[in-house]
């Protein structure tokens, strides 16, 4: 099965200081999507940030974000409802009345570097059956191993339906840290029809966006993992760390997925 590369241009946390290649505005996200999928990625990843560049939920700025992508490229859309930290749940899940084609959902509260992330159990099974009400996939976000059991226990309770999708995101603190033992782990109790990707934050992404696609997964590349192409040299954009992940998956003699590919894939047509 040809391998879905999803960039995640923008995220919550890093700012044009820790890498000025960092898209935040509407015009800047798209441009950086449009040069994203000619490398080959499929799937966008999206966070939003208001005129101060703090993370938002505001709907009109995600309202032209998206339409300023739909203009550039046919890449296949995935709204994050993580949003950032001191964001209000009640306005992240909003985001999902947009009816992207996919969204985040995180399916636990924890600890997140200094901060708080909260996402209370009955908010999260709101979310998700409104995200099936809308027809928006989720993908399951699982920062350690218990937010994997929370997923199964969605699952059962049929608030997630068709084909699960995880994100498995190692090297947060506060979550599980980014080793090749807790990538297994976590791989080992997936249901059988799962599509997942790793998401390794920090020094680790590329060995364990490597070993990831060698164990039959996706991959994920782009500024909210890592600012770096290589030790000490920052990405000039998003563009190189997609085109790194594809030269990745080629080295591996594995196929790139193109958006129809990732959206059958994906159980999205
Ligand atoms: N920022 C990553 C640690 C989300 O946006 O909902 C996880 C993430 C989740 O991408
Ligand atoms: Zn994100």
């Amino acid at each position: 099965m040809p391998v879905i590369i999803t960039v995640a241009t923008t995220g919550p946390i890093a700012s044009k200081a820790d890498n000025p290649s960092l898209p935040t505005s509407p015009e800047e996200i798209a441009a950086a999507v449009s040069e994203a999928h000619g490398e080959g990625a499929a799937v966008a990843h999206l966070h939003f940030r208001d005129g101060e560049g703090r993370p938002t939920a505001d709907i009109a700025t995600a309202e032209r974000t998206v339409s300023l992508i739909k203009d550039a490229c046919p890449i296949l859309v995935q709204i994050s409802t993580g949003v950032g930290l001191g964001v209000a749940f009640s306005e992240r899940e909003r985001l999902v009345e947009l009816r992207p084609q996919m969204a985040t959902l995180n399916p636990c509260s924890m600890s997140f570097g200094d901060g708080e992330f909260r996402n209370p159990p009955n908010d999260v099974r709101r979310l998700a059956g409104r995200m099936q009400e809308l027809g928006v996939k989720p993908e399951m976000e699982i920062y350690d191993t218990g937010h994997l059991d929370a997923c199964l226990r969605l699952i059962d309770e049929g608030l997630i339906t068709g084909r699960p999708q995880f994100s498995i995101v190692l090297g947060v603190q506060g979550g599980a840290a980014a080793t090749p033992a807790n990538l297994l782990n976590l791989v080992q109790r997936l249901p059988d029809n799962a599509v997942w990707q790793v998401i390794a934050i920090g020094r680790a992404n590329l060995q364990l966006t490597a070993i990831g696609l060698a164990l039959g997964g996706n991959a994920r590349a782009g500024l909210e993992d890592t600012l770096f192409l290589r030790r000490g040299e920052l990405s000039p954009g998003n563009g190189a760390l997609v085109r790194r992940a594809v030269g990745l998956a080629r080295s591996l003699d594995l196929a790139v997925a193109n958006v129809d590919e990732a959206a059958s894939q994906l159980g999205l047509i």
